[in-house]
């Protein structure tokens, strides 16, 4: 019963290699985290690993969680210098009593442990937050639901008498076509029915120093029981944290609610948070233990990328509207 599904358009190709190593009969958590390794490398992808977009002071700071059958978990944040934040999640899970490490501490246990210390800043990122830097009252950044189903940054600027206009990707040194991307979650299940999960994300662009969104929080970015499901989610990660969104679906779930409603729910939960912003975008996936998978967005715009038995092997991108998509059990 193999599936792995991940958020996101630019979670195709970790999403096949998430696959393919369930394919190989890797296990679900080796599997998730392969995929989120491949994801953080990857600098095109630019709220992910290196190459993230920096906060509000210029660093990028990088967030990440994952999560096993077992209901083991580990989880790092605000972490400067360390690309592979997913597998300093697993290492905090495998080897600490404990769940979580931050900042300085995350990264002095990434060294102990032999991780590579790196810049996440690249040229493009920097050059991006240089534009930022100079108007930060004046450049907005606001995620917009793109055509073909990509969540995207655009850019605002804001005149003196406070009109907001869109302005063109190249001015803030982007290229012109759809190239943003965003944090990405990833669930599988492996060919002994065991889930797991991983989230991994530089968080919001420009964000406060200091700020951690809802991917390394178990129970809001991740959530994981092997005996119920394994739920992930992305979006503005103040209103997924507001409503422990990813334990919402798998209690759900655990009381019988189906996954598609389980979505729904928690969506609508989401829905009538007070704080709810015309650009704030949150997706949500879910797979039950008997591989029934689903998904749900707050607006049109997210896509996920989903590779399973019942596809063939394929690995196919969808796009997730306001009604809940979901997958009716694998053979
Ligand atoms: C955060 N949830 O830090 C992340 C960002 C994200 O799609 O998922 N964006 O709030």
């Amino acid at each position: 019963m193999l599936i792995s599904l991940s958020t996101w358009k630019h979670g195709f190709h970790p999403n096949r290699i998430t696959y393919d190593a369930l394919l190989a009969g890797r296990s679900a958590l080796d599997a998730v985290e392969l995929g989120a390794r491949y994801c953080e490398a990857d600098l095109t992808c630019m709220s992910v690993g290196r190459g993230g977009i920096p906060d509000a002071s210029g660093h990028v700071t990088l967030d990440a969680s994952i999560m096993d059958h077992e209901g083991r978990c580990g989880a790092v944040a605000f972490v400067h210098n360390y690309e592979h934040v997913a597998s300093i999640a697993r290492r905090v899970m495998e080897k600490t009593p404990h769940i979580m490490l931050v900042g300085e501490g995350a990264e002095q246990f990434a060294e102990e442990e032999g991780f590579t210390r790196t810049s996440l800043l690249t040229t493009k990122a920097e050059l991006l937050y240089k534009e930022w830097a100079k108007q930060p009252d004046k450049l907005h950044v606001r995620l917009r639901r793109a055509e073909e189903g990509e969540h995207e940054y655009v850019f605002v600027s804001v005149d003196e008498d406070g009109n907001h206009t869109e302005i063109q990707r190249e001015s803030v040194g982007l290229p012109p076509i759809n190239e943003s991307h965003d944090t990405i979650g990833i669930i599988g299940m492996d060919s002994e029915g065991k889930l797991a999960g991983a989230c991994t994300t530089s968080g919001l662009a420009f964000k406060l120093h200091g700020r951690v969104g809802d991917s390394p929080i178990i129970g809001a970015g991740l959530y994981v029981d092997g005996e119920v499901a394994a739920a992930v989610a992305t979006g503005t990660g103040e209103l997924v944290m507001r409503a422990c969104s990813s334990f919402h679906i798998v209690e759900m779930i655990r009381q019988g609610m189906a996954p598609e409603e389980a979505c729904e729910v928690a969506i609508q939960r989401i829905a009538r948070d007070k704080q709810l912003k015309d650009d704030m975008q949150v997706g949500l996936m879910v797979i039950r233990r008997d591989g029934a998978w689903a998904s749900r967005s707050l607006r049109p715009g997210f896509q996920l990328a989903a590779a399973s038995k019942r596809l063939g092997g394929a690995n196919q991108l969808y796009n997730v509207t306001e009604k809940s998509i979901s997958l009716a059990k694998e053979a």
